[in-house]
């Protein structure tokens, strides 16, 4: 690919979504000119989508932070970074010997490098001394880390997205790949085009409903029923692989018994689902030789939502559909390496690989390693730690690449929460609605300006290479840690993110055969053997749990945590749109603004002509909790009853909206069931979406 029009060539990991293209970056005089698709991508295959094709141009942004800032009085001037280092040691330092370690707590971004994340959980555990330290992986998909681990032993994908092709069924169920995963989406059309049946379940009606056989839509929150149907119609009519029930699972037998409530006219009653529709679907999907579930946040973002993930792994199991080709459970996860983050063990829990930080062995081992006594006490999830802030338990947090003020729910809560602490560092590459609250903010590098590796939704270490330099003053996110960490007295002793890798592969049995050399082109899947071969496809003989076998979980229907009613008559969903990203520091600040310049509220007719409003109108959109505006769009694709709006732009704050209302067994947000009132606001003045920041 390289040509001499360009200076260099880097080879490299997008930094979006969990898909994990490979990229090719072309610079020149020290920028980057173009992005290509590397070709022999696993993952990729040649393709990319709009996101990481133009992610060149938010890396010359003026709007890049390029010196650190400390805050004076009420703003922020700029500073050196010996003053700023100074600062942030000298609070820390200060606020651990007044109150403790536990007053302190981090976040890794999961837009970081394996390294930076592992770098950072090391900086709060060894140098700090707590494990209070989360990424986002809370808010997003904590509940299928969960879910995976009770019912089949791993946090993570079953197999690769080779499976969809494989595939002779594929169920999509509460993910919406053409927005969320373009390049999977992709995959999934041509999928479908050779013949692969999709089924989708989502209350909208999705791209590739319009790709598939059939499509299911429930009211929003009832997936737990949707599930419980399927397995009654799989196990009523004889559907199911009793050879693997009776040799690989444990459970079935209370699993059969709940089965019984929910047939397919009770589970109608439910989900609004016509009872012939799950009959087929369920037909569809038993029927198959191979089929693969794929989900995402629509199954997860829900009060129950772990036990969904639970329910479709039950499903999976009683029809033996498993460590084999085509027959895969494959949650997309969402960020660059969100599977990353939590897999180095920046969780309030677990080291790397999900080994408890009370487990007596482990922890040992990790002292030995770095030198100091380490805490056996789980540390603060996120909303924990708003609450300990808010309660003045929590002094201080260092936010590395994390716009919570933005992203995280009940926005007014989450501002208090920032409010109340004594001292906050931000670690960014732009300025956003969290570091408004920052005492110091660390300038930092994008993917394109840094080495390390990234952990895709199949499990795939793969390489990050920089492309360009960090903008001016601005350092890698890697060197801001080690450095913070040396001057608090705990030397890491690595050079480069290299020697970190070297490190995390010692110190844990399932990534032990990782190197650098080793990840060449192509990466590796884990768990990683000594000998390097690694693991497209998990449980082809046996399942991880502690007895081998994969466990049923007899678990019912319960009603979400929000319901309409006369004042709130509407359900509000929010998930994303293909154009922008989250919290949208980054795609904001490229053409796709021209694409998509704002939030859209997305509303059925039939509620648009009964509510008074038009296409394109000023709306006002309240919540029990908060209250927000947006703009109309008029769509059949919804359901009548139901709303739904992105939160990529700060100027709507969509997150006013969301209450505390969240999963039971991980605390991940309930961001997908709102009751919401809608009303036109056509009096008002029109306003025009700007950049906060900008
Ligand atoms: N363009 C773009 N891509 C992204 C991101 C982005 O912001 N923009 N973010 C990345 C991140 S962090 C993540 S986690 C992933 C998320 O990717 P997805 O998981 O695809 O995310 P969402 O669009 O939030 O939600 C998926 C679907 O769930 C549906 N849904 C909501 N409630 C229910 C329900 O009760 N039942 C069912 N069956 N479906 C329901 C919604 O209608 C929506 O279509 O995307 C990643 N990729
Ligand atoms: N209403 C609603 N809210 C949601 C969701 C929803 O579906 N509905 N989805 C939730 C989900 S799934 C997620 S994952 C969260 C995501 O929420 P966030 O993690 O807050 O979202 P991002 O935009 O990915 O933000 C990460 C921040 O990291 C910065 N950054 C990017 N790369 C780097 C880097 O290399 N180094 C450093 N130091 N900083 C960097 C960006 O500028 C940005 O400010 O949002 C959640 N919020
Ligand atoms: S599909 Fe995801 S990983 Fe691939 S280019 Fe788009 S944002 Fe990047
Ligand atoms: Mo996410």
């Amino acid at each position: 690919m390289t040509s001499e029009r360009f200076t260099s060539t880097a080879t490299t990991t997008c930094g979006y979504c969990g898909v994990g293209c490979r990229l090719e970056a072309h610079a020149d005089h020290g920028r980057i000119v173009s992005i290509a698709p590397a070709l022999d991508g696993p993952a990729n295959e040649g393709h990319t989508c709009l996101k990481g094709r133009f992610a060149h141009q938010f890396t010359r942004s003026r709007d890049r932070l390029t010196s650190p800032l400390i805050r004076e009085g009420k703003g922020l001037r700029v500073a050196s970074w010996e003053e700023a280092y100074a600062r942030i040691v000298s609070e820390l330092t200060r606020i651990k010997s007044q109150h403790g370690p536990d007053a302190i707590a981090g976040l890794a971004s999961s837009r970081a490098t394996n390294e930076d994340c592992y770098a950072m959980a090391r900086l709060m555990r060894a140098a700090i001394g707590t494990n209070n330290i989360d990424n986002c992986s809370r808010v997003c998909h904590s509940p299928t880390s969960f879910a995976l681990r009770k019912s089949l032993g791993l946090s993570g994908a079953t197999g690769s997205f080779t499976d969809i092709d494989h595939a002779e069924v594929a169920v999509l169920i509460g993910v919406n790949p053409t927005q969320g995963h373009p390049v999977v989406g992709a995959r999934i059309k041509q999928a479908a085009l050779r013949g692969t049946k999709l089924v989708t379940i989502d209350p909208r009606r999705i791209e590739l409903a319009d790709y598939g056989v059939l499509h299911l839509s429930p009211r929003p929150g009832t997936n737990a029923a949707v599930a419980l149907g399927l397995c009654h119609v799989v196990q009523r009519d004889g559907l199911t692989d009793e050879q693997f029930i009776a040799q690989r699972t444990s459970g079935y037998e209370a699993v059969v018994e709940l089965l019984e409530a929910y047939s397919p006219h009770a589970v109608q009653e439910i989900t609004g689902i016509p009872a012939a529709d799950i009959e087929r679907a369920a037909h569809i999907y038993g029927e198959a030789a191979s089929a693969s579930i794929l989900w995402g946040l629509g199954v997860t973002e829900h009060k129950y939502g772990s036990e969904v993930v639970q329910l479709l792994c039950n499903l999976a199991l009683m029809t033996g559909k498993l460590g084999k080709p085509g027959s895969a459970m494959l949650p997309l996860r969402g960020q660059n390496n969100v599977q990353g983050s939590s897999d180095m063990g920046a969780l309030p829990d677990t080291y790397t690989a999900y080994r408890s930080v009370a487990d007596e062995a482990v922890a040992a081992q990790f002292e030995q390693a770095w030198g100091v006594p380490l805490s056996r006490q789980k540390g603060y999830t996120i909303p924990q730690m708003f609450d300990a802030a808010v309660a003045g338990k929590l002094k201080a947090m260092y936010i590395f690449g994390e716009d919570v003020a933005q992203s995280d729910p009940d926005t007014a809560h989450v501002v208090e929460a920032l409010e109340s602490l004594e001292f906050l560092v931000c670690q960014e590459i732009f300025e956003n609605e969290t570091t408004r609250y920052a005492d110091v903010i660390l300038p930092a590098s994008a993917f394109l300006e840094k080495s390390g590796t990234f952990t895709n939704a199949e499990r795939r270490f793969q390489r990050v290479e920089p492309a360009i330099d960090p903008p001016g003053g601005a350092r890698t996110d890697f060197e801001i840690i080690t450095t913070v960490s040396r001057m608090l007295g705990h030397e890491m002793g690595w050079q480069t993110p290299w020697d970190a890798l070297d490190e995390i592969a010692r110190l844990t049995p399932q990534y032990a055969g990782l190197s650098y050399e080793r990840l060449g082109r192509h990466g590796l899947q884990w768990p990683v053997a000594a000998d390097g071969t690694d693991s497209p496809t998990l449980y082809e003989t046996r399942f991880e749990t502690a007895d081998g076998l994969g466990h049923f979980a007899a678990l019912p229907y319960k009603a979400p945590g929000d319901a309409p009613d006369n004042e709130f008559q509407l359900v509000m969903v929010t998930g994303r749109v293909l154009q922008h990203y989250n919290a949208g520091t980054m795609t904001r600040r490229t053409h796709n603004l021209d694409l998509v310049d704002r939030d859209w509220l997305e509303i059925h007719p039939d509620d648009a002509a009964r509510l008074w409003i038009s296409d394109g109108d000023r709306v006002s959109v309240r919540s029990r909790v908060g209250q927000t505006q947006l703009y109309a769009r008029v769509t059949p694709r919804i359901e009548p009853g139901h709303v739904f709006t992105s939160f990529h732009f700060p100027e709507t704050r969509t997150n006013l909206l969301i209450g505390q209302s969240a999963d039971v067994n991980t605390a991940c947000p309930e961001y997908k069931v709102v009751a919401v009132d809608v009303r036109p606001m056509s009096e008002q003045p029109a306003f025009t979406p700007q950049l906060v920041s900008a």
